[in-house]
């Protein structure tokens, strides 16, 4: 095993080094977006100096060079969660967009009039939403697997959902608001033995942990690199050949096309049938280098440090009295969500702040969720490798500062 060392770690990530408030800034607020190595931002500093060219459109040598560390990038992501094919690999702007790729495109495709879609009560609004628009569209029922007290759904009320008119199932990886693990191996059985294809919405979960695309047989994973320590503005998505061979294309113009005549378009192969104009170079090939150095590090170090702190800081959090934490569970990562007492959380978040603390505050577009427990939002402290245990404490000491200032 690799050595795995958070003080060093820590000097990579420039951005953690900075004073908030008069105090060293403490970055709670990873499940929004992580802060990013100084290799990634390297990488997009020397793309723009050097390489920077359209890509699969030139035969100069900015343009190969430029197509050649883009499509690199896809082998790269197709290695990482273990794809059969670098061609299952799609671009996208983010998980949303991979989502809205999915719905839309698969619901074109698929759904029709008096169709099912199942999704559960936990997800985030961009696995909630595009569902529903195309449900609507087509006039198909969207069914929503509840969550129980401690955050996971029940196998059990899942079967009961699924029927001969059931035509996807999309369900979170792991909760953006209560960090609990779901668990999706099952789902995805239990969904192909009834022939039904699943969508994992993996935002949440491939930052903590090794996906392989193959061993869960998921038919459709997506991810954002901006929350995995790469840049903004690129997105993933997985899909299984034959969904997407079979799937029409979402968006159209350049790109996606093979011949353009006005009486007929033709359409290009996978990848690209599922890409359209110019893409984000540069950053995706600075998620080439959050890969790479994730890789560097480990991925078992680091979901194993991250354990340990995560069982550290509930350890903390719940010795301060009077608060909940929701979503209690012992397959959590990354994230804890709570309260403390009555005080709202946007004040508590303000005071926070004031320590040089980032948290999240609010319904973390999860509204249903926090309808099901009943509040208007919580606290969010979500973690990354580079945090550590003395910042959990400074936390506790700033929460009880709350708890005194409101109390
Ligand atoms: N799915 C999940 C589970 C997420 O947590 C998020 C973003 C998305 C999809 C959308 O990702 P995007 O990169 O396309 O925006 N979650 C959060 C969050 O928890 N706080 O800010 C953004």
């Amino acid at each position: 095993m690799k050595h795995f060392d958070v003080n060093e770690i820590r000097k990579d990530f420039p951005a953690l080094h900075q004073k908030v408030n008069g105090q060293p800034l403490i970055y709670f607020d990873n499940a929004a977006t992580t802060q990013k190595p100084q290799v990634v931002i390297d990488a997009l500093t020397n793309y723009y100096s050097t390489i920077n060219s359209n890509v699969h459109r030139g035969v100069h040598h900015l343009s190969q060079m430029a197509t050649n560390a883009f499509e690199n990038t896809r082998e790269h992501i197709r290695k990482y969660i273990n794809a059969a094919h670098t061609h299952e690999i799609i671009i996208t702007k983010g998980a949303t967009d991979s989502i809205n790729l999915v719905a839309n495109s698969f619901g074109k495709g698929f759904i029709k009039k008096g169709d099912e879609v199942i999704i559960s009560a936990y997800e985030h609004h961009a696995n909630i939403v595009p569902w529903q628009m195309i449900c609507e569209e087509k006039g198909a029922t969207l069914k929503v697997i509840p969550f129980q007290e401690n955050g996971t759904i029940s196998i059990e009320d899942y079967k009961s959902l699924i029927n001969k008119k059931t035509k996807i199932v999309s369900v979170g990886h792991v909760s953006n608001s209560l960090g609990v693990v779901q668990p999706i191996k099952k789902i995805i059985e239990i969904a192909h033995q009834h022939n039904i294809p699943v969508m994992i919405d993996g935002a949440q979960g491939i930052v903590h942990e090794t996906v392989d695309v193959q061993e869960l047989d998921c038919d459709f994973y997506c991810f954002s690199s901006h929350k995995m320590y790469g840049p903004m503005g690129v997105g993933i998505l997985y899909g299984k050949e034959k969904y997407l061979n079979e799937m029409p294309p979402y968006q159209t113009g350049g790109e996606m096309i093979k011949t353009v005549t006005f009486e007929k378009t033709t359409f290009n192969e996978l990848p690209y049938k599922f890409e359209t104009g110019t893409p984000n170079v540069a950053d995706v090939i600075g998620f080439d280098a959050a890969l790479t150095y994730i890789e560097g590090i480990g991925m078992d170090n680091i979901k194993s440090f991250e354990s340990e702190l995560m069982a550290y800081a509930i350890e903390k959090l719940n010795s301060i009295d009077g608060i909940r934490i929701y979503g209690d569970n012992k397959h959590k990562a990354g994230v804890i969500s709570f309260n403390i007492e009555d005080i709202h959380p946007y004040d508590a978040g303000t005071i926070i702040d004031k320590f040089g603390i980032a948290l999240r505050t609010g319904n973390h577009c999860a509204q249903p969720v926090m309808d099901s427990y009943q509040i208007q939002g919580t606290l969010r402290a979500s973690f990354g490798m580079y945090n550590t245990k003395e910042e959990v404490d400074k936390l506790v000491e700033a929460l009880i500062k709350v708890k005194v200032m409101f109390g």
